[in-house]
């Protein structure tokens, strides 16, 4: 049989980096588009590099940005994909406050750019499109919990431009009856998700205090709760998405919620660190109330820092600087059309979520904390 052959706008991002380790597991030939920059910008695709100096790769990437209609449509035309997984996308929703114009460039009208490539180039029959929508698109409540029905209400310059994108695919679909589906994705982590959302600011700070390398974690509003679910199941239903028989849009969610400020106890806890929270507003801290000195030595394990300084101290605090000029205050998915048409089943809790992303954080901070011993200067980034 012949080799499908995909194509991930965003590789380089969360998704992207576990979306190519599947489908090359699958077999396939897997082109990615990466964005200049600088500096290397592929640390989470390194690890599937092949030199382009070698034959029959099935590996290759392409300099390309979602706001260059030609690069793209060269970028396609050269790779004749089966499969197009439209990732890539400025995605931080506070960000897109700062930046509202280029978010609607890339990430709304660089859908456009995407589809109607592919039918400019005649591939409206070959080539299926994933486009990467979002839960954010449902915003202001509506309804609990939130299905592939629930009104879209947006409430930020990216879930705006993410509703663009969402309808354009709808359009196209029915227009041109393309392959085109939206998977509407609630939140998703990993020990590989962007430093600056919150479960990972969360996860990398705990491993900072625990170590004594940062004093205190500054947060925005701790009571937004979060359908989180792990990356690595949600790529899966995006590969599925496109294997169904038919195009449609499909909510991917766990079905619970939790809010920030449990994630952030939750975090804690693993170090063996239990917080209390006091005070209500951008008056509300985090404490430490007990240590259990018998988990955080098995977990942390021969640290120069001595943990129990911690006890009583205030670590956790309100930044109103974190809050958003409008905020999504509550979301929880309803997945049972995914797990009945297409037999998706996460195979992580969020449980599992919180320690592996604490592990690897722990892991990457104990390199810091060695670095800062040896004595090197120790970058720290709050955002
Ligand atoms: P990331 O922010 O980790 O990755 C985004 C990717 O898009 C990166 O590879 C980035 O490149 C690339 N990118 C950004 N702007 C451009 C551009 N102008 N041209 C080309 N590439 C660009 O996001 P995730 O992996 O978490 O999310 C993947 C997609 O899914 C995004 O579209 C996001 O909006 C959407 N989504 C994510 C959810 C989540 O919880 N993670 C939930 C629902 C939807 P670079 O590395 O150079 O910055
Ligand atoms: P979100 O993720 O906006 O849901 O978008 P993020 O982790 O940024 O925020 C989740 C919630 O936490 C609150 N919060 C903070 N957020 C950040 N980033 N930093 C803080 O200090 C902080 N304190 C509290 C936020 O206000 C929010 O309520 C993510 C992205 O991946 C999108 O691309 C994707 O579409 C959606 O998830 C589904």
């Amino acid at each position: 049989m012949e080799q499908k052959v995909a194509l991930i706008t965003g590789i380089t991002g969360q998704d992207g980096s576990y979306l190519a380790e599947f489908l090359l597991k699958k077999g396939y030939v897997v082109h990615g588009i990466k964005r200049r920059a600088s500096l290397f910008n592929t640390d989470r695709i390194d690890h599937l590099y092949q030199d382009p100096h070698v034959e029959n790769r099935n590996f290759i990437l392409h300099y390309g940005d979602m706001t260059d209609s030609m690069n793209l449509t060269r970028i396609i035309q050269e790779v004749q994909p089966d499969e197009i997984y439209n990732l890539a996308a400025m995605s931080h929703v506070a960000v897109s406050f700062e930046m509202p114009e280029y978010v609607a460039n890339a990430d709304g009208t660089g859908t456009l750019r995407i589809l109607e490539a592919v039918r400019l180039l005649g591939l409206t029959e070959k080539t299926r499109v994933y486009q990467a929508s979002t839960s954010e698109l449902y915003g202001k409540v509506q309804e609990i919990p939130q299905t592939e029905k629930t009104p879209f209400y947006p409430r930020s310059p990216y879930a705006v431009a993410k509703m663009y994108a969402y309808w354009i695919t709808v359009n196209y679909r029915e227009a041109y009856n393309m392959f085109a589906c939206n998977g509407i994705l609630f939140n998703h982590e990993s020990p590989v998700r962007g430093e600056t959302f919150v479960t990972r600011k969360i996860t990398r700070a705990a491993a900072k205090i625990a170590l004594g390398l940062q004093e205190k974690l500054y947060l925005g509003n701790l009571d937004a709760k979060r359908d989180w679910g792990h990356a690595k199941d949600y790529v899966r239903m995006m590969w599925m998405i496109l294997q169904a028989n038919e195009p449609e849009d499909w909510v991917i969610a766990t079905g619970t919620t939790t809010s920030v400020r449990d994630f952030v106890k939750m975090a804690f806890g693993y170090l063996g660190i239990e917080l209390a929270f006091k005070g209500t507003g951008v008056e509300e801290v985090g404490f430490v109330e007990n240590i259990d000195m018998k988990r955080a030595n098995e977990v942390i394990q021969n640290s120069t820092f001595n943990i129990q300084n911690l006890l009583g101290r205030e670590i956790v605090a309100v930044d109103p600087r974190y809050f958003r000029p409008t905020e999504v205050d509550l979301l929880i998915g309803d997945p049972t059309k995914a797990k009945e048409k297409l037999g998706w089943v996460p195979e992580h809790t969020l449980n599992d979520l919180v320690d592996e992303m604490m592990e690897s954080d722990l892991k990457l901070m104990k390199k810091d904390e060695y670095l800062k011993n040896g004595g090197y200067t120790i970058m720290n980034y709050f955002e």
